[in-house]
């Protein structure tokens, strides 16, 4: 009863500036964000391979990791109960479930061995989105679509048909379509002496893969661009630059990561330019600390002028959203859940901004006015709403959800030795 008044209260408070929370909660109800699975493991996968590369790096040593595909699903179940709404999981190729007596390597996966993870998502009324894995693998020396190596480039052309006939798969299965992924790690550390023909060789790589022809109802591929990552400082094959040309003349979509650009670029300012001329884009929801660092989403100015981008560009259903950070210092489940939280916490806020209100006052130039409203959204109490939205989501609206992840913590990932 003390709960539902103070959303009352809140309600009336938003409402003085005509804004409606209780449609806010709905279509925030109806958004569902990708969680990646590879939070829950340090983007480890199930190749028995232990170290990342390509500029990537999970730092911590947390206990806890999940080890086998049992304990990856069980902590993805034990975290989605805890997030409000429903979701999506983002899966990577080397997440593949091989039988111990099989040996496969990237270029020869099957979708015969995603079925377990679609068993998973099915029984809980999942989509899955999907990425290839170029990275952590003997075949990654340094370049893998852009490689000087024949065979190398081969390799990694039939691993991303391979992913292409696997995410067919998914969106068969589950009747809703796979978001594709591709990122690439290629680059160099030091002062390239060539950048054009790695870029061409990315380019007829891209094209190969794309020529073997796929299902465009059934999967939608991003590519995503990076400024630099760690070790290939000074050259990066797949830049913003480059992806951008390659996916408007492909009709494929580009996907943002908001950890690959230089540290004063905001992804908030480059969503409107895309979405004037991409039907559809994706976004990595991260938290760059310095470099592409991979921190944990928390609730913050960058968070939440890219959630205000898409709330005003009314473009919920053309952006597809997922989250992509590593932190193996802390538990990961709880990552996953506030990371998660945080960022639908970013879109609630988003949702109840009037934005009309205030584009009509940028638009008069009445510039105090518009200054003066954007200062006073700060403070609403956004608290309350957040918390209707998670009673009407049944999910717990506090922290308190952290009591469950401290037991599960002593009762299950402790074990984990
Ligand atoms: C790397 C990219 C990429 C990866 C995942 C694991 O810089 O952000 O999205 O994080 O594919
Ligand atoms: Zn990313």
């Amino acid at each position: 009863m003390a709960a539902y008044s103070s959303y009352a209260v809140a309600r009336e408070r938003y409402a003085r500036l005509g804004v409606d929370t209780d449609h806010a909660i709905e279509r925030l109800l109806g958004v569902p964000l990708s969680l990646h699975c590879w939070q829950g493991d340090d983007v480890r996968g199930f190749e028995g391979k232990s170290s990342l590369d390509g500029g990537i790096q999970a730092t911590g040593n947390y206990p806890g990791a999940a080890r086998t595909p049992e304990e990856l699903m069980a902590d993805i179940d034990f975290a989605l109960a805890r997030i409000p709404g429903r979701h999506r999981l983002n899966l990577h190729a080397s997440y593949a479930v091989v039988e111990e007596d099989e040996c496969v390597d990237r270029d020869r996966l099957e979708p015969r061995h995603f079925r377990k993870w679609v068993d998973f998502a099915k029984a809980r009324g999942l989509g899955i989105d999907f990425n290839p894995t170029l990275f952590a693998h003997p075949m990654t020396r340094g370049m893998t679509l852009s490689s000087p190596d024949e065979s190398v480039r081969e390799f990694w052309i039939r691993h991303c048909i391979a992913c292409l006939r696997i995410s067919e798969y998914f969106a068969r299965e589950l009747g809703t379509p796979c978001h594709m992924n591709i990122w690439i790690p290629d680059g160099l550390k030091d002062i390239p002496a060539d950048r054009l023909y790695p870029r061409a060789r990315l380019l007829d790589s891209l094209d190969r893969i794309f020529a073997a022809g796929y299902d465009k109802n059934l999967v939608h591929v991003s590519l995503e661009p990076k400024v630099f990552g760690i070790g290939l400082e000074s050259y990066t094959v797949g830049s913003a630059e480059f992806y951008i040309g390659y996916v408007l003349t492909r009709g494929l979509i580009p996907l943002m990561d908001n950890g690959h650009y230089h540290p004063t670029e905001q992804v908030a300012d480059k969503i409107s330019s895309m979405l004037l001329f991409s039907d559809k884009i994706a976004l990595h929801i991260t938290r760059a600390v310095r470099w592409d660092s991979d921190h944990v989403v928390r609730f913050d100015d960058e968070v939440r002028d890219i959630a205000n981008e898409i709330v005003r560009c009314d473009a919920l259903d053309r952006v597809l959203c997922g989250l992509d950070f590593f932190d193996a210092s802390i538990n990961r489940v709880a990552a996953w859940i506030l990371g998660m939280r945080n960022f639908q916490k970013a879109l609630l806020y988003a949702l109840l901004t009037p934005h009309e209100r205030l584009a009509e006052l940028q638009n008069s130039g009445r510039f105090t006015e518009l200054m003066v409203l954007q200062e006073e959204l700060k403070t609403l109490p956004l608290g309350e709403i957040w918390a209707e939205f998670c009673r009407r989501a049944k999910v717990e609206p506090t922290e308190k959800w952290l009591d469950d992840v401290i037991k599960y913590e002593n009762e299950v990932l402790l074990l984990r030795k």
